[in-house]
């Protein structure tokens, strides 16, 4: 082939190039006929195989073209490009938008009823005075027994049926260690509440293997058993927000002495009686006392000079009474049904 045919067969290229794309309408398609035509095995690359066979004096001007209709086919692929974009760009601002339209509404998740009531039991009781503090939930058996006057063989024991992980160390079963805790690393006076998870062997419908109590602690110069029932009456009524009362039963409980049960007025029924309180108008809420000299002598507290109070309730049983839960177990079940009452 002759230079000039080679040049004219180079023009051609150039032109067929343009009636290939002008019809193509997305890029995939366009960077694929530009391989076509300037691919390694492309239509271009065919002619400058040619090139070889001229004469040397011929090469240049053929070279030139061959360069002319690679730009030339780039400029096309750019121009092309270019057109698509702005047609897009222009098909989205014709888009009708309705910005008026409500947005899509984003789901929102809220706080375990559990978690609600003992943010709300801290706040009351630092509304008192009273900070938070914390223990582990794997303690030692010294902290959750031996310190609060249950030695090994106390037959108070048998009253909370104990995880043991090893004979020293057990899944605490009362938030009352948190009590030792605090004495052995601060001076009165002392006013603390530590909630938590506790562990016993029980399961039933008011009794879980895993459940929460808060418990309270002040130690002081001069506090009785006075102040201890005033705070429990001030935060039942809080809690319940209506003015209820505490009953405190007499009861044993090694570490406080004199110890009591806390019984707290019925919320559902007033005190007349109903299947909550089966029919005594009272339930029990936790326990309670004046801290014993012998946990003070374990914690290095001059009983002579300090007196204190404590107490202990489970926060399921008062999340029970406030929305009527039947069943412990809804508690932990994870049901979306139940949980999104509250
Ligand atoms: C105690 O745990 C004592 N540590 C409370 C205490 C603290 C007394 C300070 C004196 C001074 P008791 O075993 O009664 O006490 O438990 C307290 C409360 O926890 C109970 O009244 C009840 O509301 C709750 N509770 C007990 N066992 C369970 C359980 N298995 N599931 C759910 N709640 C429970």
């Amino acid at each position: 082939m002759s230079a000039n045919e080679l040049i004219a067969n180079l023009d051609k290229l150039g032109d067929e190039f343009l009636s290939v794309i002008q019809p193509l309408s997305d890029e995939q398609a366009i960077r694929a006929a530009q391989a076509q035509f300037l691919g390694k095995k492309g239509k271009v690359s065919e002619v400058m195989k040619e090139l070889s066979k001229l004469p040397p004096a011929d090469r240049p001007l053929v070279g030139a073209a061959v360069n002319k209709v690679k730009q030339t086919i780039e400029e096309q692929v750019c121009r092309r490009l270019g057109e698509l974009t702005a047609l897009a760009a222009k098909a989205d601002l014709a888009r009708v938008v309705d910005v008026t339209l409500p947005a899509r509404p984003v789901p929102q998740g809220h706080l375990h009823l559990l978690t609600q009531v003992r943010l709300e039991a801290v706040q009351i009781f630092s509304e008192l005075g009273f900070v938070v503090a914390d223990g582990p939930q794997i303690e030692t058996d010294w902290h959750t027994f031996e310190a609060l006057a249950i030695p090994k063989d106390h037959p108070a024991r048998d009253m909370q049926d104990t995880f043991y992980l090893s004979e020293e160390i057990v899944l605490r079963t009362h938030t009352s260690p948190v009590q030792v805790r605090t004495m052995l690393t601060q001076a009165p006076p002392i006013r603390i509440v530590a909630p938590g998870h506790v562990y016993r062997r029980d399961d039933d419908p008011t009794h879980s293997p895993m459940f929460t109590q808060i418990e309270g602690l002040a130690v002081d110069e001069g506090l009785s058993f006075a102040d201890l029932k005033g705070v429990l009456i001030h935060f039942v009524s809080r809690f319940f927000q209506k003015e209820l009362t505490v009953r405190l039963r007499p009861s044993y409980f090694p570490f406080v002495e004199p110890g009591a049960e806390v019984d707290m007025q019925c919320s559902f029924c007033g005190g007349s009686g109903c299947r909550l309180c089966k029919g005594t108008g009272w339930v029990e809420i936790g326990g309670a006392g004046v801290v014993d000299p012998d946990v003070f002598a374990h914690c290095k507290i001059d009983s002579e000079k300090y007196t204190g109070f404590a107490f202990g309730m489970g926060l399921e049983r008062m999340a029970m009474l406030r929305h009527g839960v039947n069943d412990i177990k809804f508690y932990y079940e994870g049901d979306v049904r139940f949980l999104e009452q509250f």
